[in-house]
């Protein structure tokens, strides 16, 4: 399989001044005619032009409208290389495609009644013969045509320009998009779709006309991600001063989507997910989700489209921004301490996984297979961590300047992440040389750090040590990297206290050597130091501290985000403290301290409930992983589930009076207090039912029954099934029975059940894969039931036949067949395997090393595993 390098980039050989797309869309296929007016680049001067196309029929080819005789040109099946080209000319191509028979996703394929398209990054290739890299920005003028009455929706990027009827019962609509954009943003649908419409007025005046489109038995589920959009346009003018270009902005609702949306110009494009909610049949989290996958898709027409990326290995220029963007959306609309504590715990979790994993590359890749594989959580969620690092350095009124900067140097081009860097640092007269190391270097970087007070000078100082990360791969030896510390220091009363002449009691202290010490005067007793205020860098941090230093910032910091860290590292500390009793065959008790300050937070009515809930929520077993080697994954859940029936037992009283305090009858309503007040006595619950008593049986039972809202119903349903409580079985099934029309809905039931933690669940779970409320070709089933088995079924996946481990190859290979892309992510769930002991690996190994020797697998998995296999 072939290796694409970072370093091989070339500009393209000839540029494209316009396209003209026309689509036959008609059942069985699709005849598109595409006329491309293409000249030759000065820089490169090559007169020879590669067009990538796959799985395209080649009907007729011309160049400056003369047929091309089949020895002008080569074909293969990776594309089209013509030679001995002019200067200018316009290329026009018929080619047919079979949409229907499209199970990969990518490309023009058909979802229920309508067709859609999926282009980035690489499908334009299975559309027609062209450039298909994201540095050939060109003007698209797009004609689609089809019967009318089973077509009668025909969309694309841009404005519509015209339409009308035609003969034999077929209509057209031809448009136009002004913006030049690379074909990874270009996108069609055509079918039968209802649509809501709304209105925004830019800050220029412009009135832009916004649609959602979907079946039309969901069009009442879709107010509330219209006025996500709303709230993003205006966010996005507010914040970022950047106003909507175009006079339409479309989005349309699909169940049959690879990922979670598609930016694409004036069409955006998204999994029914991120789009369709009610009270009824969405949760808060998925409410929170779609405006921030709106808000997501919405900035990228800034970061993204107007201004792109040169390559595929700049993926992180504009994700990694965009989900910075997002995640400040979201931050200023909802709470933002509970969202930068998620984005962490995920960030914790996943990432610094990834970051450990044999798949641990650079926010910015320096090679890949397949592309596809490389929307990760390195390139997402850390490339936004790097972003977040110029914020911090720079303070939002810096980094805005950069902002304007880039968009001033770039806006209409495919530029690079040093681009992006080089703004941010012009802008601001820095240097951010060293900087570009977060782009370069994979891994997560370990800090360690060792405190000391001399009461004599009365000085504190704190050493600061940067180490590589274990399975740092550069070619070149690791380099320190630019680290951005916030901090602050307290006395023994929680005081703040200053940190320099200046009188400043917090600090951006700026970590660049390998070894650096700060120092802090004129400090009368031993201080308690408050470090990485607000995760200010994705870094790991060995800091020794004890269980009373934590108590104390988990009451004095003014950090939000540094006081939940603190219960954080406590709870791990026992869990972790349990599980080495576990593996020694020791007794260990849990320690009175800790369920003390658990009571504290529990009851603390000076912090708001969902920062409570943050707290009350145990480190997951993943991130617990991460701090120990060569686990016993199966003795560490037990040492976590330990935990949690301790805390059930022994504060049965608290949990259930705080439970009744947050019971809510009020209208649902997603405002931040009450999903704050349902998250709180949603945690409890799942509490109080690990006590196994009959009386909280029935309390869940009874708020399964009672729900006024789809985030009650769900927890209630699901605790009672995990606990598998007398007569789960025939709520699941009344359930069943209730939404088995409502796909999202159904998804939900399957993953609750591929999640109980019993030794019949596998074969619960290919039963419920018999259903046809689950197919292989939906990747939305897919995750749900056997990727939530895999991912978020410890004891199970874990079992020790490996029939966990077993059951996942079988998927992966035959998933391969029909979708690539979700086969790949599947196989990514292996990735894990070097963490755990021996006997582990081994059992995990036997799978990784079945799916590597199976024939014909798609450069995706083969990647992924073959990365694995090492
Ligand atoms: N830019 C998009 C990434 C993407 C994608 C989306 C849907 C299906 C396949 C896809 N491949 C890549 C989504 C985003 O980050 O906004
Ligand atoms: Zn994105």
């Amino acid at each position: 399989k072939e290796v694409i390098y970072r370093k091989d980039y070339q500009e393209p050989n000839y540029v494209v001044k316009s396209v003209d797309l026309a689509f036959v869309v008609e059942a069985e296929s699709t005849l598109v005619t595409a006329r491309i007016q293409f000249e030759v680049n000065p820089k490169q001067d090559k007169n020879e032009l590669f067009l990538n196309g796959v799985d395209l029929e080649l009907v007729s080819i011309e160049l400056n409208q003369q047929q091309l005789n089949a020895n002008k040109y080569d074909l293969n099946e990776r594309g089209l290389s013509l030679h001995d080209l002019p200067d200018a000319f316009e290329l026009k191509t018929v080619v047919k495609i079979y949409p229907s028979q499209n199970t990969a996703l990518e490309g023009l394929y058909q979802s229920g009644n309508f067709f859609l398209t999926q282009c980035e990054a690489e499908g334009f290739r299975k559309i027609t013969f062209y450039p298909d890299r994201p540095d050939v920005l060109a003007k698209f003028t797009v004609t689609i045509v089809a019967d009318k009455e089973k077509y009668p929706v025909l969309l694309s990027n841009g404005n519509k320009i015209s339409s009308g009827d035609l003969n034999d019962g077929r209509h057209y609509c031809k448009w136009l998009d002004p913006h030049p954009k690379p074909s990874y943003l270009f996108a069609l649908v055509a079918g039968d779709l209802d649509y809501i419409e709304d209105h925004f007025i830019t800050k220029n005046n412009n009135k832009v006309q916004l649609r959602i489109y979907t079946e039309s038995k969901n069009i009442d589920a879709c107010d509330f991600a219209m006025q996500s959009l709303i709230n993003s346009m205006q966010w996005d003018e507010e914040r970022f001063n950047l106003v909507y270009d175009l006079d339409e902005y479309n989005i349309v609702a699909t169940d049959d989507f690879n990922m979670g949306a598609m930016e694409n110009k004036g069409l955006n494009i998204f999994n029914s997910k991120y789009v369709l909610a009610k009270p009824e049949t969405a949760t808060d989290q998925d409410f929170i989700n779609i405006e921030a996958v709106i808000g997501h898709e919405y900035f990228h027409n800034w970061t993204g489209n107007r201004v792109t990326c040169k390559d595929w290995f700049q993926l992180s220029l504009k994700e990694g921004l965009t989900v910075f963007r997002d995640q400040e959306f979201t931050a200023d609309l909802q709470s933002r301490s509970v969202k930068r504590i998620e984005d962490v715990r995920y960030l914790r979790s996943a990432q610094f996984a990834e970051d450990a994993s044999p798949m641990s590359h650079s926010v910015r890749p320096d090679s890949f297979i397949e592309i596809n594989n490389f929307y990760t959580l390195t390139v997402y969620e850390k490339g936004s961590e790097v972003v977040r690092m110029y914020h911090t350095l720079l303070g939002e009124e810096g980094f805005q300047k950069g902002m304007q900067l880039y968009f001033k140097r770039h806006d209409g081009s495919a530029v690079s992440c040093n681009d992006f860097r080089l703004a941010m640092a012009d802008a601001n007269s820095v240097d951010l040389t060293q900087f570009e190391l977060w782009y370069s270097q994979n891994g997560t970087p370990q800090v360690y750090i060792r405190e000391n007070y001399d009461a004599g000078k009365k000085a504190y100082s704190i050493d600061f040590m940067q180490a590589a990360p274990d399975n740092y791969k550069g070619d070149v030896a690791w380099q320190p990297m630019h680290v951005p510390v916030k901090l602050a220091l307290y006395d023994n009363e929680g005081n703040p206290l200053p940190l320099n002449d200046a009188g400043d009691l917090q600090l951006t202290y700026e970590l660049k050597e390998i070894s650096q010490t700060l120092t802090v005067n004129g400090v009368e007793h031993q201080p308690i130091a408050s470090l990485f205020q607000g995760f200010s860098a994705p870094i790991k941090l060995h800091r020794q501290i004890g269980h009373k230093e934590l108590a104390f910032l988990m009451k004095h910091d003014t950090d939000s985000f540094n006081r939940w860290d603190a219960t954080q590292e406590m709870q791990s500390q026992i869990i972790i403290g349990k599980y080495q009793a576990l593996l020694d065959n020791k007794n260990y008790n849990c320690p009175k301290y800790f369920i003390e300050s658990f009571r504290h937070i529990l009851l603390d009515d000076g912090i708001d409930s969902a920062l409570i809930a943050e707290a009350i929520t145990l480190p997951s077993v993943k991130s617990l992983t991460l701090k120990l080697a060569k686990v016993d994954v199966l003795k560490l859940f037990d040492a976590k589930e330990w935990l949690i029936k301790e805390i059930a037992y022994q504060l049965e009283v608290e949990l259930l009076s705080v439970y009744n305090q947050n019971y809510d009858s009020s209208d649902y309503r997603v405002n931040s207090e009450q999903v704050a007040k349902r998250s709180l006595k949603n945690r409890c619950l799942s509490f109080l039912l690990q006590s196994n008593k009959k009386e909280f049986a029935g309390l869940a039972k009874d708020q399964f029954i009672h729900a006024g809202n789809y985030t009650d119903k769900m927890t209630a349903l699901s605790l009672l099934t995990h606990q598998q409580v007398d007569g789960f079985e025939d709520l699941l099934g009344a359930y069943f029975t209730e939404w088995q029309d409502n796909p999202l809905v159904i998804n939900k039931w399957l993953s609750i059940q591929a999640t109980i933690p019993a030794s019949d669940t596998l074969i619960r779970v290919k039963q419920l894969m018999e259903l046809p409320v689950f197919s292989m070709k939906n990747p939305n089933a897919v995750r749900s039931l056997i990727g939530a088995f895999c991912g978020a079924n410890i004891t199970q996946f874990h079992a020790e036949d490996s029939s966990g481990y077993q059951f996942l190859a079988d998927q992966i290979i035959e998933l391969d067949r029909i979708n690539p892309q979700i086969a790949a992510r599947l196989a990514g769930l292996f990735n894990d395997y070097h963490q755990y002991n021996d006997e582990i690996q081994h059992r995990m190994n036997e799978q990784i090393k079945r799916i590597h020797t199976t024939d014909g697998l798609s450069p995706n998995v083969f990647e992924i595993i073959d990365r694995a296999v090492g």
